[in-house]
């Protein structure tokens, strides 16, 4: 098994002949480690700005991971010390945020945390003990603001992953997908899919306070905030029938590692006349794998699915939307000596039920519970929607504000989350692994994650244990929401 993985890793050598422009990989390309000799790093990342080819004659420029776009995957051993130089090549400060790993504030790529930037144009070595196992991602941790070529409208994706001392599941070989759009522009209140969780019910008194807010805003004459849109959707950085298809064989039972890189969407992801079997979350493993027609993945969100491909025929893997898919969101799975037509069936409706993968609640009883109240501020920012936690908003002007929660290390704390804003918020907890404890009212335990999708006007708890002393920010994962206040800094006391 492991050597046909590693045969799947392999370089993709025509990268090497130094082309101007670089075409995105059909497949994650294998970090290929610096040489070990005294004084060099185990890995380096150069972070520069690269013309990307996502279809013949449609060629991006973004700032991107060493000229490539996903960019390497970054594959490490738990528990063994890596060096890594990060080498900016650009004109502004970048910081790389190491999403879903427990490590120091000075690794983990967050200027709010007090991490140093990477100097533009300059370059910083960090060492850190990679950690806990599984499928991780670097990305951007930059503000974006109004700005749409920066944070993570760029193409700063890539996939990170720490092979565990034991090797789970069963499956024949891996696949890395990224989904990520490109080419954004700002509209007046376009809204995204927010029919995608279960329950779909939502609390009156959340909602009550949310339509009020927003009536009351467009009364005194206000526009509705801004939001985004793309015209450029791509799997591994290819709009669909542009890339390389993914080749299978009958009864062959692949792994998909699949990731959300975008800046502001929820995507979804079907594999007509397959099935998904769920066997980790944000990379964690959970305790009821789970069989879904179509993933369902907030912002940052990452599931690893298992299927048995059982079904010969040459389909369009892709997103649920029509719209969507035929921008460029989808990837050709073609069987062996299968040729012809693409195919797409839609598939029916379904929705993502996080307590699918869990037990049925178990969860030990928290020593403190920290209560949060999101809403959302209509166009208060220069057009722009404030977000706020508390009613507090997140200082634009100055990075490392005043931490908002206390934390004792050692100690376990439930987050009780309530919206009293329609959108969907994949909310994200830096250096730490978190527990789904209640969704909607449904006890649940044993799925573990670093992003969870809180939808609209509903409510949810996740715990953790602090165990990983120094600033810890907490912020929704949707650029917009997170660069216009949506963020809390936790502190150890
Ligand atoms: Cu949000």
């Amino acid at each position: 098994m492991s050597v046909t993985r590693r045969d799947f890793l392999r370089t993709a050598g025509a990268l090497a002949g130094g082309a101007l422009v670089r075409p995105a990989l059909a497949a994650a390309d294998p970090f290929v480690p610096s040489p070990r000799v005294q004084g060099a790093a185990d890995y380096t990342i150069r972070i520069a700005a690269t013309p990307i080819e996502v279809a013949p004659d449609k060629i991006i420029s973004m700032i991107a991971y060493n000229g490539q776009f996903p960019g390497p995957l970054v594959r490490f051993k738990e528990g063994q010390r890596v060096t890594v130089d990060l080498v900016n090549e650009t004109d502004a400060p970048e910081q790389l945020h190491w999403h879903g790993q427990r490590v120091p504030v000075d690794v983990d790529g967050a200027a709010e945390e007090g991490t140093p930037y990477i100097p533009a144009r300059g370059t910083r070595r960090i060492s850190f003990i990679p950690g806990p196992a599984g499928y991780r991602f670097y990305h951007t941790h930059n503000r974006a603001g109004a700005d749409l070529s920066a944070g993570q409208y760029s193409g700063q994706v890539g996939h990170v992953y720490i092979d565990p001392k034991h090797e789970p599941g069963s499956y024949d070989r891996e696949v890395f997908l990224v989904l990520k759009e490109f080419g954004p522009t700002f509209s007046r209140g376009g809204d995204m899919p927010q029919d995608v969780l279960s329950p779909s019910t939502t609390i009156p008194s959340l909602e009550q306070r949310g339509e009020s807010a927003m009536k009351a805003s467009l009364a005194k004459g206000m526009p509705k905030g801004y939001e985004v849109g793309y015209d450029t959707f791509t799997i591994n950085g290819r709009m669909l029938g542009h890339g390389e298809p993914i080749r299978v064989k009958q009864r062959e039972r692949i792994l998909f590692h699949v990731l959300n890189g975008s800046a502001t969407e929820i995507r979804s992801l079907a594999l007509p006349g397959h099935r998904f079997r769920v066997v980790a979350l944000d990379g964690n493993p959970v305790p009821t794998p789970t069989t879904v027609p179509v993933l369902w993945l907030g912002t940052a969100e990452r599931v690893s699915a298992i299927v048995e491909m059982n079904h010969p025929g040459v389909w369009i893997m892709g997103d649920t939307s029509d719209d969507d898919r035929s921008h460029g969101m989808g990837i050709v799975v073609e069987y062996a000596s299968r040729k012809g037509k693409t195919q797409w069936i839609t598939p029916p409706k379904s929705r993502w039920d996080y307590t699918a993968f869990g037990k049925s609640g178990g969860a030990p009883p928290p020593d403190e519970t920290f209560e949060m109240v999101i809403a959302k501020d209509n166009a208060a920012v220069d057009g722009f929607n404030r977000w706020t936690i508390n009613g507090a908003s997140y200082p634009m002007a100055n990075t490392m504000a005043k931490p908002a929660f206390h934390l004792h290390e050692g100690r376990r704390y439930r987050v009780h989350m309530r919206n009293e804003s329609d959108d969907v918020h994949p909310v994200h907890l830096h250096r730490h692994t978190f527990e789904l404890t209640n969704i909607m009212g449904r006890a649940t335990s044993g799925v573990m994650k670093d992003v969870v999708m809180l939808g609209g006007y509903q409510e949810l708890s996740f715990d953790f244990v602090a165990n990983d002393p120094g600033l810890t920010l907490f912020h929704c994962h949707q650029q917009l929401h997170m660069d216009f206040g949506f963020m809390a800094l936790f502190d150890y006391v």
